[in-house]
């Protein structure tokens, strides 16, 4: 009997996809599913392709070819861990799990070791381009040994957006394909809350109305602003609600969920000391989103003291199409350099710039701007700061005012702007040479004899501030 390439666990929307997508690229596919009905459904809508379904996980391992490579693409979470404690015993020495869900990082870290302890390899592999990607082609962001990277490399490359290139690398040991899919969603958080951001000052200030903003999203995503993100949210304003017939937009509750990535991607940023505010201002934001009832309440009490102030339509337009952009960069730079200190942390040898490139295809942040972060890291490996490559520099330079003049705006009118303020204050502290930070030494040492070092020469230093102090 013929036997599978590769299996598959899991056949809801992203595991069913993933296996068309693998099937039609040329693999015979096993395919498991824990209620075997949505086995049956599945196959009989595939009919004549190239998948084999058991419904025991004993018939489905014994289906596929050996060395064996299975991903699974379940629940993340303990369901998992379960799935593998079941699998470990039938599987033999060599095989290969893949975890494509959306595994917290240290899981996978866990996991690898557990696999490794019973002679099986594990990957963990970030995914993003949801359902679509996964059928289509997604972002894939592999993370475990460099061995079984290059077992399952021909099977991701094919299943992966194109861009140039696969939309897949090795990433780095244990977790770091999962980490870096975390730090990417994080990314998404910002991209996202700064074009609501955006979308708030045309609206408010400008009173441009939704199908002004289409058009001007659209001219957007022909220049350095081209992503997905932008492109979709050009269609969004178009979208017509047929029970109101007004714009749909308009009545969506401004509540916006999160399924827990971008906190993730803030811990992690906590755990390792690297400041991410945008994307920190990002989570946020969707916390005080949830609270409408607060919010409303919050609103009949709490005067603005907002200072009036009139723009023209079109040089807000500009001025917001350029402080996106710089505010977006200055997004990136946290991002990257959160990945950079991880890669220090776990020696992951991370390639950012490698990285960059395969977030160009399939997934949600896939930019025009991705491209120049490639070079920026080509150009130079080792780069301290996204913001100190010389061509992120120049454009910044030429932007900065714009994003300035944003803040300042959206401050005198009382229109929250966390996001952007967070890249400009992120950008102002990182070009800071001197930050007042001196006095939080001081009040450090004056209140818990914490200690302090001094400009002028090595050494700690403790002052009795005052008599009988300290
Ligand atoms: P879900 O996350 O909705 O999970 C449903 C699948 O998990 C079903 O196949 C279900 O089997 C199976 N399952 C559960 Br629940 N508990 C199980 C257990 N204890 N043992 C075995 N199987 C179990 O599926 P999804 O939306 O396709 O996502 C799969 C993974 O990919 C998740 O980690 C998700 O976070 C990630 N992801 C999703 C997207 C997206 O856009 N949806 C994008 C990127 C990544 P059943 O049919 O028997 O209940």
């Amino acid at each position: 009997m013929t036997k599978a390439d590769v299996g598959m666990i899991g056949l809801a929307v992203m595991g069913a996809n993933l296996a068309r997508n693998l099937e039609r690229n040329g693999f015979t596919c096993a395919v498991y599913n824990r209620s075997n009905e949505v086995t049956e459904r599945f196959m009989g809508e595939q009919l004549g392709k190239r998948f084999i379904a058991s419904a025991t996980l004993q018939d489905f391992v014994a289906s596929i070819e050996r060395p064996r490579r299975i991903f699974i693409m379940i629940k993340a979470g303990s369901a998992v861990d379960d799935i593998i404690e079941t699998l470990l015993p039938i599987l033999s020495p060599g095989d290969i799990l893949i975890d494509g869900g959306n595994a917290y990082f240290r899981d996978s870290m866990r996991r690898v070791e557990r696999g490794q302890r019973s002679g099986i390899e594990f990957l963990g592999v970030g995914i993003s381009g949801g359902e679509e990607g996964a059928l289509n082609g997604a972002s894939i962001m592999p993370g475990g040994s460099s061995e079984a990277w290059e077992r399952v490399r021909p099977l991701l490359e094919k299943i992966a957006a194109y861009a140039e290139g696969p939309c897949t690398t090795y990433i780095g040991p244990d977790g770091a394909g999962h980490f870096v899919k975390t730090v990417h969603n994080g990314i998404e958080y910002a991209d996202m809350q700064l074009i609501a951001e955006a979308y708030d000052l045309l609206r408010t200030v400008g009173k441009r109305r939704p199908p002004e903003l289409s058009s001007l999203f659209r001219r957007w995503n022909e220049g350095v602003l081209q992503s997905f993100l932008i492109e979709i949210t050009a269609d969004i304003f178009t979208q017509v609600d047929e029970e109101t017939g007004g714009y749909l937009v308009d009545s969506i509750l401004d509540k916006a969920g999160q399924k827990g990535t971008g906190k993730w991607t803030v811990e992690s940023s906590l755990d390792l000391g690297v400041a991410i505010p945008t994307i920190s201002a990002a989570v946020d934001a969707r916390a005080l989103s949830a609270i409408k009832d607060e919010r409303v309440e919050a609103a009949e009490h709490l005067r603005s003291g907002d200072i009036a102030q009139s723009i023209e339509p079109e040089k807000l337009d500009a001025l917001t199409h350029d402080a996106l952009y710089c505010a977006k960069i200055i997004s990136y730079a946290q991002g990257m350099a959160l990945l950079a200190r991880a890669s220090a942390e776990w020696n992951w040898s991370l390639r950012l710039g490698d990285i960059a490139a395969i977030w160009k295809g399939g997934c949600i942040i896939r930019a025009r701007f991705l491209e120049e972060i490639r070079r920026a890291y080509a150009d130079n490996p080792v780069l301290k700061n996204l913001l100190l490559a010389p061509a992120i520099r120049q454009e910044l330079s030429t932007r900065l005012a714009s994003l300035r003049e944003v803040v300042a705006l959206a401050t005198r009118v009382g229109i929250p702007v966390p996001a952007f303020s967070a890249s400009l204050s992120y950008y102002d502290q990182y070009r800071a040479a001197a930050l007042p930070l001196n006095l939080t030494q001081a009040q450090r040492d004056y209140f818990g004899a914490h200690t302090y070092e001094r400009i002028d020469r090595p050494g700690s230093f403790h002052t009795s501030w005052i008599a009988g102090n300290g």
